[in-house]
């Protein structure tokens, strides 16, 4: 049988911050071999625990403007008071390869690849069950980075901000049980995989099948 290849896929899972987003990320890379994720640069500091280079490359804001300049961002966007883009050439990359690439980037970022890839966009938004949880989970994340009660009210608003733009979304998960959410995010994923449009030579082996009939 001829091979009908895929086109990969683009996956954004955006979410405000302390909604589980990074927990359901991770999940999907472990168990899907051909998923990889899009490391972003950003100018913001690096927290403990973080891992140049695999949580973020961390860079300067010059290095920042000269990224952008070199016009090696795919999208780019000030969140809070910081910088975060894309690397152009790894996600071409990973594409050109056949592989799906899984993206944790905010609202402005998601609306730059709709401009260029709409067609290769699987958007998803991650929402929190309810508003004592999001707080509770920003408020547990901010006791080990030791954040002050306006850094947490900050987070609190910006939160407030991202989540205005869930209707701009393919998917919404709530995220209630992380299971589930999991699960979800793997099903969205899967069917997607299946779409017509990103089967590679369909038509030239429907031809083949049609040949001499
Ligand atoms: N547009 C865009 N947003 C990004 C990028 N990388 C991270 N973000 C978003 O920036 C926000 C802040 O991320 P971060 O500093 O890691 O703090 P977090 O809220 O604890 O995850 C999150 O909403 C991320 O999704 C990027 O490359 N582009
Ligand atoms: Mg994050």
């Amino acid at each position: 049988m001829q091979e009908i290849k895929r086109r990969g896929l683009m996956y954004v899972m955006s979410s405000p911050s302390g909604a589980g987003k990074t927990t359901i990320t991770r999940a999907l890379l472990n168990t899907n071999d051909d998923l990889v994720m899009s490391v972003s640069a950003t100018t913001r500091t690096r927290r403990a625990g973080e891992v140049h280079g695999q949580d973020y490359y961390f860079v300067s804001v010059d290095e920042f403007r000269e990224l952008i300049d070199a016009k090696e961002m795919l999208e780019h966007a000030k969140v809070f008071e910081n910088y975060y883009g894309t690397p152009r050439e790894p996600v071409e990359k990973a594409l050109s390869e056949g592989k799906d690439v899984i993206f944790d980037i905010d609202w402005q970022g998601t609306q730059q690849l709709g401009e260029m890839a709409r067609e290769d966009l699987v958007t998803v938004f991650i929402l929190p069950p309810a508003r004592a949880e999001l707080e509770k989970r920003l408020r547990t994340r901010s006791r080990d980075t030791k954040e002050s009660e306006a850094d947490i009210r900050g987070r609190m608003s910006k939160a407030a901000d991202e989540m205005s733009h869930y209707s701009e979304y393919d998917y919404v998960i709530i995220n209630n049980d992380v299971e589930e959410a999991i699960r979800k995010a793997q099903l969205i994923l899967d069917s997607e995989r299946l779409k017509r449009r990103r089967m590679v030579g369909l038509s030239d082996f429907v031809r083949g099948l049609k040949e001499g009939l």
